[in-house]
């Protein structure tokens, strides 16, 4: 099979010929129809060796979609032929969290780390930027129902992430009958376009999006975005001058630098909340006294569980919420990765190996 391998770290990955697993035990063998190009897919490419604790080589790709093609003797879950989304976060099954259907935190994530066995699919195990990817059990596999896989596999990454953010900053939009709060989205990437459509979907709130292109706040706008400005010095001025000069309720932060959290910071109102979603690295210095809001609520929020994954297919399911995408073939992945590292791609990249679906 082919699949985009990571062999040694800081080089460029490879597509290249793969052995395609036969699954054991309760493992299933997905045959992919889609996976998605993540932003964090760079960070981990461009990772210095031994930052992140997995094992070179192996196959890129935590955002996917396919059908299930055969099962371990004890596996679960759905059958042969099904079509299927993978939950990506990977945990050890057994924790609170885990049994909880949210492996995104796993109690035991550093033991897992320790042991370099990897946390997910392309997250140091073999993962779906491939014709096959195996999953260690059924309990990770959600039947996707008349989801295209295009459409399927971004919701199980940045649709994921970006209603599991929002559900961490609802407590801060205050009750919908009484008011409308606001709610600034900066970066109207893979994950803030689709984030737009969930704060439409399932809040009153005023949407403001931000970013730096203006392609991006053309597609904020087709989401339902209220208001759109590019980053510029007085950008949190004409947030707060939109919320009525209070500040913002809540702000998603999809890009995570220093420069983005200052502006996030500078933008929310005492008592809102921030979500640091993008890993862009940035600081902020959390000190009392300090500049920070009073009662400010901030949240570093990974992923999502899966109930959140169930909901927000739930959402594309009901036509709330339709990721913008550009398909690229398997064989083009170091373009699609190219697109992506320029700033290239409208909404999400997608990887689609059988040509014939490409052309769905
Ligand atoms: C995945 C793996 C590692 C770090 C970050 C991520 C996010 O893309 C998950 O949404
Ligand atoms: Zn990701
Ligand atoms: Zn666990």
């Amino acid at each position: 099979m082919r699949a985009v391998r990571l062999t040694h770290w800081g080089g460029p990955p490879v597509v290249t010929e793969a052995e395609r697993p036969s699954p054991r035990g309760e493992a299933v063998l997905v045959r992919v129809e889609a996976a998605g190009l993540c932003g964090s897919d760079l960070h981990i490419m461009d990772a210095a060796p031994d930052a992140l604790p997995y094992r070179t080589p192996f196959t890129l790709g935590h955002e996917v979609a396919g059908r299930v093609a055969e099962r371990g003797p004890d596996a679960t879950g759905p059958e042969v032929g099904e079509r299927v989304v993978v939950y990506g976060p990977w945990g050890c099954g057994r924790c609170g969290h885990c049994v909880a259907g949210a492996d995104n935190y796993c109690d035991r994530r550093s033991a897992l780390d320790t042991a370099r066995t990897g946390t997910g699919a392309g997250l140091g195990r073999d993962g779906g930027l491939a014709d096959f990817l195996l999953v260690p059990s059924g309990r990770l596999l959600l039947p996707v129902g008349a989801l295209a896989p295009a459409q399927a596999a971004p919701l199980s990454d940045a649709g994921l992430t970006s209603y599991h953010a929002i559900a961490g900053i609802r407590p801060a939009l205050g009750d919908p009958e009484t008011g409308t709060a606001s709610v600034a989205v900066i970066g109207v990437g893979g994950l803030g376009h689709l984030a737009v459509q969930i704060l439409r979907a399932t809040t009153s709130a005023q949407v403001l999006a931000v970013d730096v292109r203006e392609e991006a706040l053309a597609l904020a706008a087709d989401c339902g975005a209220h208001f759109g400005t590019l980053v510029r010095p007085d950008t949190a001025e004409a947030l707060r001058r939109r919320t009525g000069g209070t500040g913002a309720d809540a702000v998603l932060d999809f890009v995570g630098t220093s420069a983005t959290l200052r502006l996030g910071v500078s933008a929310v109102r005492p008592g809102g909340a921030l979500a640091v979603v993008g890993s862009g690295g940035g600081e902020l210095l959390v000190r009392k006294p300090g500049a920070l809001p009073p009662g400010l609520r901030i949240s570093l929020p990974f992923w999502g569980t899966r109930t959140d994954l169930e909901q927000v297919m739930a959402l594309a399911r009901a036509g709330a919420v339709k990721v913008a995408t550009e398909r690229f073939p398997l064989s083009r992945a170091l373009d699609a990765i190219d697109a992506l590292r320029s700033g290239r791609v409208r909404g999400r990249a997608v990887l689609v190996p059988d040509e014939e679906l490409l052309r769905a």
